[in-house]
């Protein structure tokens, strides 16, 4: 995801944090400002462009290897996870060094801005994609504008879903407008009855576990492939304009993947600090 992406995920979760949680985060980050897990939402983006981030580049994703979609999706972790790493195990990874209490703050809260954006690409389904590496080969136009179908899944269709342009400058203002309209629509609308499902594989008795619940996570997205991403075959939408038709067919896809990453992110933070969801 961009920046609408992550921080609409990052400031719904906020709403659902219990007290305790709160505080523990808050302090392990610093900031007790109104919009504290937004404002770390995007630093793992920026850090694995710099020199001493390099080597989570690939954490960001796991890929895949569909037959290609659509004639199957599926992951299967550990084998789609290569020596350098991928979202599962560095959700799991991460978790660990979050909930271990004798590494050095400044780990605890690098553990912490990882956990947060980790969730966060494990929803976007591309993420969980080999072909084209992730989509990122295939040319798109989104209403005129010229981008890849990676980013377009990224940027510009959750971006026109609030009725911004893909080059936009998105802000906490902006995410929490989003995040707002979904929190409402996980406590009295059309998610309510969702939610127990989108909890039901979350343990963190060990990594294990852990690994195994992000790997659901990561099924569940690359399920999206074969269903709508790339259902007509990943080479059918190189060259093409998506914002039509296409568009209109991702955006309940996009929305209920933030509204997932978000609840999920939440209930993950709420077992690490304070054992209960
Ligand atoms: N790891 C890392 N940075 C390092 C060393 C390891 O991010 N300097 C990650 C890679 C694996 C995980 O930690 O996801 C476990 O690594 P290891 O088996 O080396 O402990
Ligand atoms: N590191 C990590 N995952 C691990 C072990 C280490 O991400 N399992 C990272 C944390 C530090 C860096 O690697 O940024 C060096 O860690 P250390 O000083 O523990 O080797
Ligand atoms: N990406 C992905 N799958 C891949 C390669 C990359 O999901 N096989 C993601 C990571 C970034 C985006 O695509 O969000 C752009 O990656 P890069 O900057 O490595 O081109
Ligand atoms: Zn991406
Ligand atoms: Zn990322």
């Amino acid at each position: 995801w961009g920046t609408l992406g992550h921080q609409s995920i990052a400031l719904l979760a906020q709403q659902y944090l219990l007290p305790g949680t709160i505080e523990s985060v808050q302090t392990l980050l610093n900031d007790t400002t109104t919009t504290y897990l937004g404002n770390i939402a995007l630093w793992a983006d920026s850090f694995r462009y710099t020199p001493e981030g390099s080597f989570s580049g690939g954490y960001h994703f796991v890929n895949g290897h569909d037959a290609p979609p659509p004639e199957s999706c599926e992951i299967i972790y550990p084998e789609d996870c290569p020596p350098e790493g991928c979202v599962i195990k560095a959700i799991g990874n991460y978790t660990e060094r979050l909930k271990d209490h004798t590494l050095p703050v400044d780990q605890r809260q690098q553990a912490l801005k990882f956990v947060v954006h980790f969730i966060g690409d494990i929803s976007q389904p591309l993420h969980t994609e080999a072909f084209g590496a992730g989509a990122n080969n295939l040319t798109v136009w989104f209403q005129g504008y010229k981008t890849n179908l990676h980013a377009a899944w990224d940027t510009a269709i959750p971006n026109a879903m609030i009725g911004f342009p893909p080059n936009a400058k998105i802000g906490n203002g902006d995410s929490l407008g989003w995040a707002n309209n979904l929190a409402a629509a996980i406590n009295a609308g059309k998610y309510k009855k969702l939610v127990w499902a989108w909890l039901k594989d979350h343990s963190l008795r060990n990594l294990k576990e852990e690994e195994k619940a992000a790997t659901v996570w990561a099924q569940e997205s690359n399920e999206e492939v074969c269903d709508y991403a790339m259902v007509k075959g990943g080479n059918a939408y190189n060259g093409t304009e998506i914002g039509g038709a296409y568009y209109e067919g991702a955006k309940p896809i996009v929305e209920v993947s933030i509204a997932k990453a978000g609840i999920r992110l939440a209930a993950w933070l709420n077992l690490i600090f304070e054992g209960q969801t």
